[in-house]
């Protein structure tokens, strides 16, 4: 029930119902903080968790999220080319700063501002895709194909 979560779960599940994803979100007992943590919280495979990683566009402030499969080492590389310069590391604060979340419950959505967001497609793959939902507790399950309608992220070869 949302009245039990916590203040940054139920913002979260606020945003997904604005949104019109009738999504639940699930606060566990168990830790789900890290993608193999969640895997093994929610019962599913590593590749089903939509991890959300914020990245900083080097040289300047921009945050950029993207949402991966957590069996995949997002391509730093590959991702300066989309967004046409170098990345750089988002530490803690930055990532708090710009998401209103803490490391290990970024959700896809519901951010303080809007970020660019990058889609990992191996995640279009899966029916069911585990994501984080604004604490190292909270999880929803989605279809892997809605994360384009829900985030407005492009879907991109990443890892
Ligand atoms: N709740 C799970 C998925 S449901 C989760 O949030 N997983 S995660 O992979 O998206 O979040 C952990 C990520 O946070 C790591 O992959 C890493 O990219 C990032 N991270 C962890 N520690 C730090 C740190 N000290 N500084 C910057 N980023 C970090």
């Amino acid at each position: 029930m949302a009245e039990g979560l916590s203040p940054s779960a139920r913002r979260v599940a606020a945003r997904l119902r604005e949104l019109g994803f009738a999504a639940e979100v699930r606060e566990l007992p168990e830790t789900t903080r890290t993608a193999a943590e969640a895997a093994r919280a929610v019962g599913c495979a590593v590749g089903q968790i939509a991890k959300s990683l914020v990245f900083r566009a080097g040289g300047s402030d921009r945050p950029i999220l993207v949402i991966a499969s957590g069996a995949n080492r997002v391509d730093e590389g590959r991702l300066g080319a989309l967004t046409g310069g170098p990345i750089g590391k988002a530490d803690a604060a930055f990532v708090r700063e710009q998401t209103g979340f803490a490391i290990g419950g970024v959700p896809p959505v519901g951010h303080r501002t809007p970020l660019d967001t990058f889609i990992d497609a191996d995640l279009l793959g899966y029916d069911e895709v585990w994501a984080a939902a604004g604490t190292p507790f909270a999880v929803f399950r989605l279809a892997g194909r809605d994360l384009p309608a829900l985030t407005g992220g492009r879907v991109v070869r990443i890892t």
